[in-house]
Formats: C-alpha cells, structure tokens, sequence
C-alpha cells in the first residue's frame, strides 16, 4: 500500500516536470514518443501566479549532443517563426500564439512527419520581465516499426541420407526501433541462431535462423516464429514439407502360412515423400513362384499355398528422392498355428496377484477332477457302446472343415504344428493383452 502510494507520487514527479523557483514555472511532459511519419504534441505551458510578469519572447530548442538548435520562435510584438529544417512539419498548436496580440501561455508544438534525427530532448524557454528565464525539457524518442518476415529456405527441403543440419526457416524483423526479440515456438528439435544489424539511422535489424537435421520425423512440423516488438506480438507459422526416401515395410504374413491356405498375399506399405512410384518384388535366391500376381504394391498368390512360397521376399520401393527395401521371412507349415486359448491368459497377465494364482490352480485341479471323470466315463461307455466310438474316432480323422478357414491337424499328429516366423505371431498375441 505505502509502495504503491510512493510509487503513483514517482510517477507524477516524472511525468510532469515541476521545476522549483517563485512565481512562474514551465509545464511540459518529461518524455514523449511517436513512430516515425506519426505525429506528435510536444506540450509547453507557462504557469504564472503573482506577481504577474511579463512574457518577452519564447524559443523552442532542439538539445542533442549538447548543442542547441532553434525549433521556432513566438515573440509578441515580432510574430511567430519556425526554422527552416523544421518549417513544414511543427506548428504552435494554439491559433492565439499567432495573434496580433497573442497569448503565450500555451505553446505547445505539433510535430508531424516524425522522423528517427527527431529524436532528442526539446526545451521550451519563456523570457519574461522581470522574472528572468523560465524553462523545461521534454525528450522525444522515436520508434520505427520493423518489417517482419518469416521464410523458408526453401518450399520443399530434401532429407539427405547424410543427415546434414541446415536452416530450414529465417525470421527477419528489419529496420525498427527499438530492437525486436524473435523466439521459436515448435515441437522440432533444432537450433536457432541469432544475429543484430545496427543500421546508421539508429534501427536495428534482427535475423535468426532455424536450424535442424531435416529427417521423415521433422515432414508437416509446424515452426512459429515469435516477434515482440515492444509490447506487440507478430506470429508467423510454416509447415514444413520435407521430402524423404520411402521407410518401407511389409504387411500380410501373419506366420501361419500352412499347405493348401488359399488367398495368401504380401503388401509392401511404404511411407515416402513424394509418393512411391516404383514398387519391385523380388524374392531372395530364387525368382517369385509363377501362381503370383503383382498388382500395384500387392504379392497376390493365386492357389493353394506350397512350400514354394517359403523364402525371403524383398519390396523395392522408389520415389524422387531414393529407393529403400523391405522384407519378409516367409515360413510355411504343414498345418495352420492354432493360438494359444485366449481364456487361460489373460486373467493371469491382468492381476499376477495371489489370487489369480490360486485361482489357476484351482483351474488346474478342477481340470483334473474332470479330465477323471471324463476317463471314468468313457471306459464305461467303450464297454457297453463300442460301435458309437468308432463313429466318433472317423470324425477326428475327417480333413479340413470349410466354416472356420482352418482345418484342424489330424488327432495322430505327433510333432506340434511350430511356425517358423514366431516373432511375428507374439506381436498378434499383443492384441489380446490387457491393452486391447
Ligand atoms: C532526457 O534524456 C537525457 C539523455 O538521454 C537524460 O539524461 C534525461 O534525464 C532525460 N530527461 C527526462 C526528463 O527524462
Ligand atoms: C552525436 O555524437 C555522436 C558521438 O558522440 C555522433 O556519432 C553523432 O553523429 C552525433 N550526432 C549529431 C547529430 O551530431
Ligand atoms: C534506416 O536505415 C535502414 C538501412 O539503411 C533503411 O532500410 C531504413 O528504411 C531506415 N529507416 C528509416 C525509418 O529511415
Ligand atoms: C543367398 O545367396 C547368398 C549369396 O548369393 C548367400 O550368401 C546366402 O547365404 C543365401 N541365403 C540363403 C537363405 O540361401
Ligand atoms: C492399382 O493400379 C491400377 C492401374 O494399374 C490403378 O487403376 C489403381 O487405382 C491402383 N490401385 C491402387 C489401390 O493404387
Ligand atoms: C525361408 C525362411 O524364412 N526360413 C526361416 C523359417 O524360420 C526359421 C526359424 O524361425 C528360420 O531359421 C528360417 O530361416
């Protein structure tokens, strides 16, 4: 509270100059500003209590440096006069200074068509009989707007396989006064750079420049560059458009490729700047099995799956900038890979508590109590209905049923049906975890 109320005093000790001394004092403003080509009032008021004196003549002066050099000029009887380098840009504002028989009170000036040599401190002096001179000082500074601009090096920047930094974005605030401050705002990782020109006229131009290692991740990056110009913000955005060769991948192999699946196929997926152009298969040691037909970027193998398709497959895909390969391990097996029961999982991965345990293990020992039964069961029927087993047994022995796609291995199959490309089917079994 007491700063507060110290502060608002400071205040008014600054804005208005109270210059000590008996009588007569000279009102001005301690400080004024304006942009250049605005215009502005450079206030001057005399104030006179008793006794009154007379004014003889009041002269503006321009300080800089510490030389004074005449503004203008109202003197009573002689009239008003303004100087020649100021001539057509200040007049009194007070249409009485100009009078036959003027009032000198007000002498306030407008100054306009600012520019940057305006800067400098103003006197305004009042020669008065017989009090002497009286005189105050105003300081006028003046601001230039910068120009601000924001450009890319270039509309489109190429990801070299060097992985070389370059400045992919300049942001210029030129010729203003006072300098700007220029900061980045964008998820990019990169650097800024930071440069100040001071011009002759007292302007100062600020450049800085992004840089970054341009890459697949910094394509569609926006980039904002932020100016503050005094208490002004200017904002300017780009999105980056960065070409990259493709990032290749091959989708369709989900490694349960068995004998006789039908409608198999392999699709390279390729992520690339400008759009791929060029799709190539080729299959690694050998040439493509002959039931195969390329369409676009898809492998389409027509018929029955044999161990021919085993190998390795390569997709070749091209744009502008370069070419990049993908591949696949492809395994066939005899019989499809059946996975794991989904309901023996996911209780134990959900809670890996004690009780999840217990209860598995209960599981375990209800089976049990089952499985007996079902023994104790069964010998009593191969007793008495043996014929009905045998029907039962034909069943099993029965090939691939065409509702679910996958035919079941034989009951008599000793070896456990293993795929060859295992890593692959782990990520599937992801899917079924907690998350999904
Ligand atoms: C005006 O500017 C001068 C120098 O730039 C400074 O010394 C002086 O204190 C200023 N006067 C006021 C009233 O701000
Ligand atoms: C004021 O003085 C500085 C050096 O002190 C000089 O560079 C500048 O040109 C001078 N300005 C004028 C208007 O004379
Ligand atoms: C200041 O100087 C710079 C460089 O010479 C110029 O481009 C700019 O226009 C000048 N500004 C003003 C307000 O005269
Ligand atoms: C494929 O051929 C290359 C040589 O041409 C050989 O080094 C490589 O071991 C072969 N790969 C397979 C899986 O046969
Ligand atoms: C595949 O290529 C054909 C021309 O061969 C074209 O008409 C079709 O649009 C393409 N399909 C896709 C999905 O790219
Ligand atoms: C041709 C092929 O890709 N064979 C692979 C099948 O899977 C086994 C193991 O998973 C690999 O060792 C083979 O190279």
């Amino acid at each position: 509270m007491a700063m507060a109320m110290f502060m608002s005093f400071w205040i008014f000790l600054v804005a208005v100059n109270v210059p000590g001394g008996s009588g007569q004092s000279v009102q001005m403003d301690s400080s004024k500003s304006g942009f250049v080509g605005s215009q502005v009032e450079l206030r001057c008021l005399f104030m006179n209590s008793n006794p009154p004196v007379k004014i003889s003549q009041v002269t503006w002066q321009k300080v800089l440096n510490g030389s004074k050099q005449n503004v203008a000029i109202a003197n009573p009887s002689l009239g008003v006069s303004v100087l020649p380098p100021f001539k057509d840009r200040v007049t009194f504002k007070q249409p009485a200074v100009r009078h036959r028989t003027p009032s000198l009170e007000d002498t306030t000036i407008v100054f306009s068509s600012l520019r940057l040599s305006d800067e400098a401190a103003y006197i305004c002096e009042y020669t008065t009989f017989p009090a002497g001179n009286r005189e105050n000082m105003v300081n006028l500074t003046v601001y230039a707007r910068p120009m601000t601009r924001m450009t890319l090096t270039t509309p489109t920047i190429v990801a070299r396989p060097q992985k070389r930094k370059m400045t992919v974005a300049t942001c210029l605030s030129a010729n203003g006064k006072p300098p700007s401050v220029i900061t980045w705002d964008t998820r990019l990782k990169g650097e800024a750079s930071f440069q100040e020109t001071r011009n002759a006229n007292g302007t100062v131009t600020v450049r800085s420049h992004y840089v970054v290692v341009p890459s697949r991740d910094t394509h569609r990056q926006k980039l904002t560059c932020i100016v503050t110009y005094r208490n002004e913000r200017i904002t300017d955005s780009v999105v980056l458009n960065v070409q990259y060769e493709p990032e290749v991948k091959i989708e369709g192999f989900d490694g349960n490729w068995y004998l006789n699946r039908q409608d198999v196929q392999l699709t390279c997926k390729a992520d690339a700047n400008p759009p791929v152009t060029v799709y190539q298969w080729k299959l690694l040691n050998g040439s493509l099995p002959n039931n195969v037909e390329i369409r676009n970027n898809t492998l389409f193998f027509k018929g029955p799956v044999t161990y021919e398709l085993a190998g390795t497959y390569v997709c070749d895909a091209t744009n502008n900038i370069g070419t990049r390969s993908g591949q696949v391990d492809v395994n066939v097996t005899e019989f499809p890979v059946i996975p794991p029961a989904r309901g023996s999982e996911i209780p134990l991965e959900q809670h890996s508590s004690g009780a999840a345990i217990g209860g598995a293990v209960g599981g375990v020992v209800l089976l049990g109590v089952a499985g007996a039964l079902l023994f104790v069961f069964l010998r009593r029927r191969q007793r008495t209905f043996k014929g009905d087993y045998s029907t039962k047994k034909h069943v099993f022995g029965n090939g691939y049923s065409k509702a679910g796609g996958l035919p079941s291995p034989p009951a008599n199959a000793q070896e456990p049906a293993v795929p060859r490309g295992l890593g692959r089917r782990e990520e599937t079994g992801a899917d079924w975890g907690p998350g999904a």
